[in-house]
């Protein structure tokens, strides 16, 4: 790390003490202004423990006036150090603090704070934006109701909580519920509502709205149809009932996230509400309602319950990722959805879990909390709730998140207490399941079998060994949950799934009474986040590709199949006879989902490559990697091209367009096999494809295999035509682009588009299209001349001074550097050294490039 550089000290769970004081109520006035906004604030404080009044206050905030009931204080009585402001008077055990800033929001590139959004006044507090609002204790432990009065010509005017009184140029709001400051949000702006009500479980009517900037009311439909079904949802599945008369969702366009869970007034990133069948994609819609759910179930799982510090984020992130996931299970296919999620947490968690930023779900130390809003704590955190699940029985789990609502409604927890209700309710033991939670990497599981033909008895020995990584080195043997079925060769399931628990470094479980040697069908459902080991044939892959009853896993053996072909390719092998005739299975099958079938059909990625290739002790080269992708689909394309055909034609939904699974499913096999077939029609049907769309699923899969192809020109100048007024889709046209380029392209053309009148670079959303996309082109991100390194360096650089929070997050392109050859690897140096030599680095970006330099 440069010298001149020196990251923060880090904060450690460790060090956690309870605030000294409590919060009775926040009252806050704020008057809106872009250049001076003002913004008073009155606390009511009770002392509860020893210790200074300390309150956190951002930079940029301009302290005019403090004040003990009523009384000024003087310079003298306050120190102000840093993003903190320390009261050194003496203090009464109850009293009222008042305080008086002004913020500039329109100076706020952040998207942190109070900041302007084409016009709008937004918030965005998590993890710590209030204090760039008003000085307070910033930490989640602090809950308290807080009453908002606004002041603003503006026609809406939004905070959280229940309406109070409305006048021209005024708002009062009221939230009962104590609520951290991360929860805090207020929106003013010209706005348009869709409404609608919802009448809870208990008979309340609630009021429900979507507010869109004006033209935009038409594209807001399905985002309010998503949280009605969510709400229904949570009511059935969980008993959790909305507890306020207004549920608000804002869009907004320049959002650093998805999305936001302030308490009854929901925050958007405009691309996560805003869908049309002629400008979102089938993708789009899903992670609409996705989306909309995650932060609609954060009511009950984040908020009436919230987290004692960031360390333990994962306590609400995952438990409310796994819901969401539930509920997308619910409205979906469960196995697609199992399926979807499993290759996301490979390409992304694993990826995480096996490089320089592995961390365990719950952190123990961290610089900058907004680096650890990951795939660790997200989406692992919710295997691990899921494993916890699936160890307690769904009953168990019923019994404690029941306790989990009851004893800790209103508390700020910790991942103990969550543990905790689960021993109480269940009467097991957790100590051992908690390694999850505090010991980084990806457990690797061995399995091996031994048959004994004479007495019939199969023994399946596992063994399981974790990594080390960054400060972990020993790490003890997991409880892991191993699903497991038994096939006879004839393909009947001779044992249903039994839940194996691996508890022990080595273990071995005996099955008898066998009559013929059963084949192994391991890791249902992805029962555990954990790489699985084992020796098979392609004929076992492909038998348990035909055979397997359960969805995940069949499908695991037909991407196993796919995988082990190529990795063979790599190694100079030609594709074997059984993965071409599984695909030609797959291209026969009318009976199956077509959604499944179009999993099936996809290739891994170049990333999944490169990570079995290092995993196996190899240097992976991207461009050989791209080399033998290219190489398989032509080689399908050739041996199925009338079956591919047929695909094409039979894949058409009948009737209107609509996003539901069923619809999408059909589209997506499509585009699978059009991504197939353009690779030996020199995209002739692609193109046609591209003509007659009707619907942005297929205009953009179309597109996107034009430009794989090196065919796109005329249909990338037709695209940006037809779409350049909507924002959206130009993010797309963006991305769609850089994803897609042939790797000797990728960067030069990265390079032409940030030159592009439409590159606004300051929007999140067109940044990470461009450098996003960029970076998803992995032969073309990894070119041997370090240019898509030294673009990114440049444009973390540029993108830090503006947005902090962004360059850190795009910066973790970087973090599988190491993995590649010296060439590559010196490349990936320099760009991370001069990054990290780069005067005035944000706290964010210095964390993150620190640690991915090692
Ligand atoms: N809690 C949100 C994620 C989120 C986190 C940070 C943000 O700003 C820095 C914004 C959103 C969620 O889980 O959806
Ligand atoms: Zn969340």
């Amino acid at each position: 790390m440069n010298a001149s550089h020196p990251v923060p000290a880090p904060q450690r769970l460790e060090d956690y003490r309870p605030y000294p004081f409590a919060i009775k109520e926040v009252r806050l006035d704020v008057t809106l202004d872009p250049q001076a906004s003002r913004v008073r604030a009155d606390l009511d404080l009770t002392r509860q423990h020893d210790g200074d009044l300390v309150l956190d206050i951002g930079k940029a905030v301009t302290l005019d006036r403090l004040a003990v009931d009523g009384s000024d204080l003087d310079a003298a009585d306050w120190t102000r150090k840093g993003e903190t402001l320390t009261i050194h008077r003496a203090l009464p055990q109850s009293f009222t603090l008042s305080s008086e800033v002004t913020i500039d929001p329109a100076a706020n590139t952040t998207c942190e704070g109070l900041y302007l959004s084409g016009g709008i006044f937004c918030t965005q507090c998590e993890a710590e934006g209030f204090r760039h609002i008003t000085p307070y204790p910033d930490r989640p432990d602090v809950m308290a109701p807080f009453k908002v009065t606004i002041h603003s010509d503006l026609p809406v005017l939004l905070s959280n909580g229940n309406p109070v009184a409305q006048a021209p140029g005024r708002a009062e709001w009221s939230d009962p519920w104590p609520k951290p400051p991360y929860l805090f949000a207020l929106v003013a702006g010209d706005l348009r509502a869709i409404s609608d009500t919802f009448t809870t479980m208990s008979g309340r009517e609630v009021d429900l709205n979507v507010w869109v900037r004006p033209g935009d009311e038409d594209r807001a439909g399905y985002a309010m149809d998503s949280l009605i079904r969510a709400m229904r949802w949570d009511e059935r599945v969980y008993g959790r009932e909305y507890d306020l008369d207004v549920f608000n969702i804002v869009a907004v366009d320049d959002f650093n996230m998805g999305a936001m869970e302030n308490k009854g007034l929901n925050i958007f990133n405009s691309k996560l509400v805003l869908a049309s069948p002629e400008t979102a994609t089938d993708g789009d819609y899903e992670r609409i309602e996705s989306v909309i759910a995650h932060e609609y179930f954060h009511n009950w799982t984040g908020n009436r319950i919230t987290c004692r510090d960031w360390f333990q984020l994962c306590l609400k992130e995952g438990l409310t990722v796994f819901r969401d996931q539930q509920f997308t299970s619910d409205m979906r296919s469960a196995a697609v959805k199992r399926i979807d999620d499993v290759v996301t947490l490979r390409a992304r968690q694993f990826r995480e879990d096996q490089g320089p930023l592995a961390h365990p779900v719950r952190p123990d130390s961290y610089v900058e909390i907004n680096n650890f809003y990951t795939a660790t704590v997200y989406e692992k955190g919710a295997e691990v709730i899921g494993m916890l699940k699936r160890l307690v029985g769904d009953e168990g789990y019923a019994k404690a998140l029941d306790l989990y609502f009851e004893r800790h409604d209103g508390d700020a927890a910790t991942i103990e207490d969550w543990l905790k209700v689960f021993e109480d309710a269940t009467g097991r033991d957790l100590a051992q399941f908690k390694r999850w939670y505090t010991d980084a990497g990806t457990p690797i599981v061995t399995m091996k079998e031994d048959w004994d033909a004479e007495h019939g008895v199969l023994t399946l020995s596992f063994s399981q060994q974790t990594p080390s990584t960054p400060g972990q080195t020993d790490k003890p043997p997991r409880v892991i949950p191993m699903a497991v079925g038994l096939i006879s060769p004839n393909g009947d399931e001779v044992l249903p799934t039994q839940m194996l628990e691996i508890d022990q470094a080595e273990q071995s479980f005996r099955f008898d009474g066998l009559a013929t040697r059963p084949m192994v069908s391991a890791l249902r459902d992805f029962s555990a986040p954990v790489v699985l080991r084992r020796e098979l044939t392609d004929a076992d892959r492909a038998f348990l590709f035909a055979h397997d009853r359960d969805p995940f896993a069949r499908w695991e053996a037909g991407r196993d199949l796919a995988r082990a072909t190529l990795l063979a390719m790599l190694d100079g092998g030609a594709p074997g006879p059984e993965y071409l005739a599984a695909i030609g299975r797959v291209l026969a099958d009318r009976d199956a989902d077509p959604a499944f079938l179009a999993l099936c059909l996809r290739l891994p990625s170049a990333e999944e490559l490169a990570q079995a290739r290092s995993e196996a002790g190899h240097t992976p080269d991207p461009d050989a990697i791209h080399a033998v992708r290219e190489e398989l689909a032509s080689v399908i394309a050739r041996t199925h091209q009338a079956e591919l055909d047929r695909v094409l034609t039979d894949t058409v939904p009948a009737g209107d367009y609509s996003p539901d699974a069923g619809q999408a499913g059909l589209r997506a096999l499509r585009l699978a096999a059009l991504g197939l077939v353009t690779r030996i029609d020199g995209g002739a049907r692609a193109q046609a494809i591209y003509d007659g769309a009707t619907n942005m699923t297929e205009r953009a899969g179309a597109l996107a295999a034009l430009i794989a192809a090196g065919a796109g020109q005329d249909a990338v100048a037709d695209f940006h035509d037809r779409f350049k007024d909507v924002r959206l889709v130009v993010d797309m046209w963006f991305m769609l682009q850089a994803a897609n380029a042939r790797p000797d392209r990728a960067v030069p053309l990265a390079r032409e588009l940030a030159a592009h009148p439409d590159f606004d670079w300051k929007n999140p959303n067109r940044f990470r299209a461009l450098i996003g996309g960029l970076s998803a082109n992995h032969a073309g991100f990894h070119a041997a001349d370090g240019s898509g390194y030294d673009f990114l360096a440049d444009w973390l650089l540029r993108v830090d001074a503006v947005n902090p929070q962004i360059a850190a997050r795009m910066s973790g392109a970087f973090e599988t550097w190491a993995r590649y050859d010296e060439t590559r690897k010196a490349h990936a140096k320099a760009a991370l050294d001069r990054i990290l030599a780069t005067p005035d680095l944000s706290r964010n970006l210095a964390e993150m490039a620190g640690r991915i330099r090692g």
